[in-house]
């Protein structure tokens, strides 16, 4: 049972999130856990939680912990991202709350960043900096910045990465890693070569058939001889014309912890395939085995809760699946009930586009559609915008479900639990108090 205690959380809640969030998790209610379910509950200690009035309880499913009772507090604060949550700072793992992602295309001082090790920023000199491409190509290449930007065609594009781990902490039993919420996606624009150019004039040979990319940062160990991550992807990624070794992030030099002075964009797929600090793409006869290639993979079967799965039944990531954000209004909001309400937000949907975007004003009976925009191009989200009118007063979640070119749907619950807790794309909500 809710007690006296949450009474007015809502009243705090949509004044001060964050200080709501902290109260929350400070005074551990009994009634419910940050992982574990809601035990069962009435609508009055339920209301009496939230302070407020649910016109739709009656469709709130079993074990449902509104919004406004689980969110998280933020402690760190690392330079150029204020306002960001920080899940470690060793190696740094930052990611925006969603509202923050409002922007069209994703300023560096709100996209997320995932370091797997310790980038050497700050000793890195860009008129020494050598690419190398080297395996199986008949023509190893070494390019100065300068000969990369001189031989091979410029081109622009808002391309969106996503981290494969974004919404890990929506899995139960927990997965190991940073617990990413929503945030872990970001899309800006990049300008630099195509991949596929570069290998082109490095001549690939028959037997390539995998790359292998590595960057300029250490182990998290210090250990010069490790390696912090090196992945790839099968040939025919790095030879799609999204792919690019980019130097320039919204019209500027790539921000040194977004991998200063070059990287590579695999858009669509994993974050992990998109190397920072680029300094050396291997061209293999093989799947590549670099460091982590053993990661970022799901089992290729449904498995129970907690299972451990063999690797040989584990499959890599390849195209991340449809999702979608509601960027605006940040959740808590309070409303008139006379007044409509705008809300926007972005969808995206790995290799594929997004066809359509719902939202749910009613814990999912009904959807009504979203305006929805096409890509500015392939591998750009998609903006997408909706107005709603509340019926009654109270406490309202919005729901936004995108669904993708061939027809995938967004998942309302977290989708098939995997051990390491990757590809959660189930549908973001906002929680609306209407007066
Ligand atoms: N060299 C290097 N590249 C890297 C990483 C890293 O740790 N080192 N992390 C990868 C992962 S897991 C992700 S999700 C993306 C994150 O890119 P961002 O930090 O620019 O958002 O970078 C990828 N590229
Ligand atoms: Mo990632």
């Amino acid at each position: 049972m809710a007690g006296k205690k949450e009474r007015g959380l809502w009243e705090l809640y949509s004044k001060d999130p964050e200080k709501a969030d902290a109260e929350i998790w400070e005074r551990k209610p009994t009634s419910f856990s940050r992982r574990g379910f809601l035990k069962k509950t009435g609508l009055a200690s339920m209301s009496l939680a939230i302070g407020s009035q649910i016109p739709f309880f009656r469709y709130m499913p079993d074990g449902f912990i509104p919004l406004a009772l689980a969110e998280t507090k933020n402690k760190l604060i690392i330079k150029g991202k204020e306002g960001l949550i920080v899940l470690n700072d060793r190696p740094i793992n930052i990611e925006p709350y969603a509202h923050l992602l409002d922007d069209e295309f994703t300023p560096k001082e709100k996209h997320f960043v995932r370091n797997n090790g310790l980038p050497q920023n700050g000793r890195i000199e860009a008129d020494k900096w050598k690419l190398t491409v080297e395996g199986e190509v008949r023509k190893p290449l070494q390019l100065s910045l300068e000969a990369l930007k001189s031989r091979f065609r410029h081109h622009t594009y808002a391309l969106q990465i996503e981290c494969g781990g974004n919404g890990r902490a929506g899995y139960n039993p927990p997965a190991k890693g940073n617990q990413w919420k929503f945030g872990a996606i970001g899309c800006s624009k990049y300008k630099g070569v195509r991949l596929a150019d570069v290998l082109k004039a490095a001549e690939l040979k028959s037997s390539a058939i995998y790359t292998g990319y590595y960057g300029s940062d250490l182990h998290i160990s210090g250990d010069s001889k490790k390696v912090s991550i090196s992945r790839g992807t099968p040939i025919s990624k790095a030879l799609d014309d999204h792919t690019l070794i980019v130097w320039e992030m919204n019209g500027e030099p790539l921000p040194a912890l977004h991998g200063f002075p070059l990287r590579i964009i695999s858009p669509g797929w994993p974050g992990s395939a998109s190397p920072k600090w680029l300094k050396k793409i291997l061209i293999r006869d093989r799947i590549h085995d670099g460091m982590k290639m053993d990661r970022y993979r799901i089992p290729k079967y449904p498995v129970k809760p907690g299972a451990s799965v063999p690797l040989k039944d584990m499959a890599i990531i390849e195209s991340m699946p449809v999702k979608s954000l509601i960027t605006n209004p940040q959740t808590g909001i309070e409303i008139k009930q006379k007044n409509k309400l705008k809300i926007r937000g972005h969808a995206w949907a790995g290799d594929r586009s997004v066809r359509e975007l719902h939202v749910s004003i009613d814990f999912g009976q009904t959807w009504e559609k979203a305006n929805l925009r096409k890509p500015v191009n392939p591998y750009a989200w998609q903006n997408w915008s909706a107005t709603l009118q509340f019926p009654t007063q109270g406490y309202y979640e919005v729901w936004a479900r995108a669904t993708d070119s061939a027809g995938v749907m967004q998942p309302m619950v977290v989708p098939g639990w995997n051990p390491s807790g990757y590809l959660n794309n189930a549908m973001h909500r906002i929680a609306v108090n209407v007066s």
